[in-house]
């Protein structure tokens, strides 16, 4: 029996030994999925309190609770590791560690290739190995094969090799990872066929494409998708804000075409650790490849100048009040990247911080999801306050992230002046609330 048929068969009698190297955000739901769906999956993780963790059966990932996490621990279907000499009794292996940008926009690679060398000591014929990391075209073929292959292990026919992109949406109670579907390229068409029937087992919809830069490229589309349209209605906001036009009431009337058009929202920037990111994988590569990706380039600049927009509005805004934002107290509502989620990687919230701060003013902040902010060069080391406190001791309130539970009416009451970078007192009429 070849190696493609013996691992077909482990695969779809889901025998296969199951490895997950990275157990964050992507990482553990997958793991989760797999093992739920009968596999024995082991979870590989260099940090020791993730992996203690999962081995106690706690979630420490909000989308992912203890509850479904404990009893797959429990029966042995899933456990963690820091090491990973487990390698050795795996047959199929998904890579899910981070690729952030260096400060010169250029991609980080070396989680991928730490992950690659590590498991490459282990690595033994009859293995797949995916790549999920959002990274830019060319990646899985220039990078991670020649980690791999020998002339005694060739890609196609004594191991397989694919890319598939993560598409999480932390907080997305409507997609999870099982229901989202699920785009998979391999180096060689034997590549994508056993990638293929590996995530049918688990996941509802698999979409095979023909190699390992298309699905790179998927990604990249999807993510750039969005940050060039996000980047879009933050300069309409800043049009509209010059011409006396309410770009809300502008985006929700647009809304209502029933063809060609897809909402997005202004906001006082973009934050997580892809939409602000992953477009730069691209733009990098294109580089390279001697053309410039203009659009990426552009919405980049706009969405990074949102916080210096929202922090100029508060400005005015004290202004009108006859203050100065030196000595005044500017108190930020959330400071996580999105609402519904405690994540505050690249959250915009911490560059208005850092400027409010540096104009001399007084900030303090409330999030229900980010109880303790950590001192990172932008912002000092913060404690959220009571929403009731700081709205109603605030010379100026500011609405950074929406989340559902905070009470708004009680905070247009209690505030003397609002900037709403959110549009979250939307239906409040009053001179005291300022909007993007
Ligand atoms: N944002 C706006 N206006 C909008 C939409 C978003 O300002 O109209 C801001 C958000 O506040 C946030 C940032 O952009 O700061 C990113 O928003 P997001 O919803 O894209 O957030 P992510 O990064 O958690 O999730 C995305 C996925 N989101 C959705 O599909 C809705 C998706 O793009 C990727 O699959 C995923 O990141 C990923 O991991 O790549």
């Amino acid at each position: 029996m070849s190696y493609f048929e013996d691992l077909l068969k482990k695969i779809e009698s889901k025998t296969a030994h199951v490895g997950i190297v990275g157990l964050g955000y992507v990482g553990l739901p997958l793991a989760v999925e797999f093992a739920g769906a009968g596999f024995t999956v082991t979870g590989i993780d260099i940090d020791e309190k993730k992996v203690a963790a999962l081995n106690r059966g706690e979630s420490y990932i909000q989308d992912i609770p203890t509850a479904v996490l404990a009893p797959l621990v429990k029966a042995g279907k899933l456990k963690g590791a820091t090491d990973f000499s487990s390698v050795a009794a795996m047959d199929t292996i998904n890579i899910c560690v981070p690729t952030p940008l260096r400060k010169t926009k250029d991609p980080d690679m070396s989680y991928i290739v730490n992950a690659c060398q590590e498991i490459a000591k282990h690595f033994h014929p009859g293995m797949l190995v995916i790549l999920e990391s959002t990274t830019y075209p060319g990646t899985t073929n220039e990078l991670m094969l020649p980690m791999f292959e020998r002339a005694d292990l060739k890609v196609g026919e004594h191991f397989f090799m694919c890319f598939s992109p993560e598409r999480v949406d932390p907080g997305n109670a409507n997609f999870q990872t099982r229901n989202i579907p699920k785009v998979v390229g391999g180096i060689t068409p034997a590549c994508t066929k056993i990638g293929a029937a590996f995530y049918r087992q688990a996941l509802e919809t698999v979409v095979p494409v023909g190699s390992t830069r298309v699905a790179e490229m998927v990604k990249l589309l999807e993510n750039t998708f969005r940050m060039i349209n996000i980047g879009l209605v933050n300069e309409m906001a800043m049009l509209c804000d010059r011409m006396g036009i309410n770009v809300w009431e502008v985006i929700d009337a647009a809304a209502t075409k029933p063809f060609g058009f897809m909402p997005f929202y202004p906001g006082p920037g973009l934050g997580g650790h892809c939409i602000p990111i992953d477009p730069f994988y691209l733009s990098w590569k294109t580089k390279q490849a001697g053309i410039e990706a203009r659009f990426i380039e552009l919405a980049g600049y706009v969405n990074g100048n949102m916080p210096h927009f929202v922090v100029d509005k508060i400005q005015n805004a004290l202004n009108d009040h006859s203050k100065p934002v030196k000595g005044s107290h500017v108190h930020v509502l959330g400071v996580a990247y999105k609402r519904e989620i405690d994540d505050v990687r690249e959250s915009p919230a911490l560059d208005i911080i850092h400027l409010l701060g540096k104009h001399g003013a007084k900030v303090t902040y409330s999030d229900p999801f980010v109880p303790h902010l950590r001192a990172d060069g932008a912002v000092p080391e913060m404690a959220a306050i009571d929403v009731e406190q700081g709205t109603r001791e605030a010379d100026c309130v500011v609405i950074v992230t929406d989340h559902k539970n905070f009470d708004y009416p009680g905070i247009v009451e209690r505030a003397k002046l609002i900037v709403d970078t959110r549009n979250a007192l939307k239906g409040h009429q009053s001179p005291k609330i300022v909007r993007l």
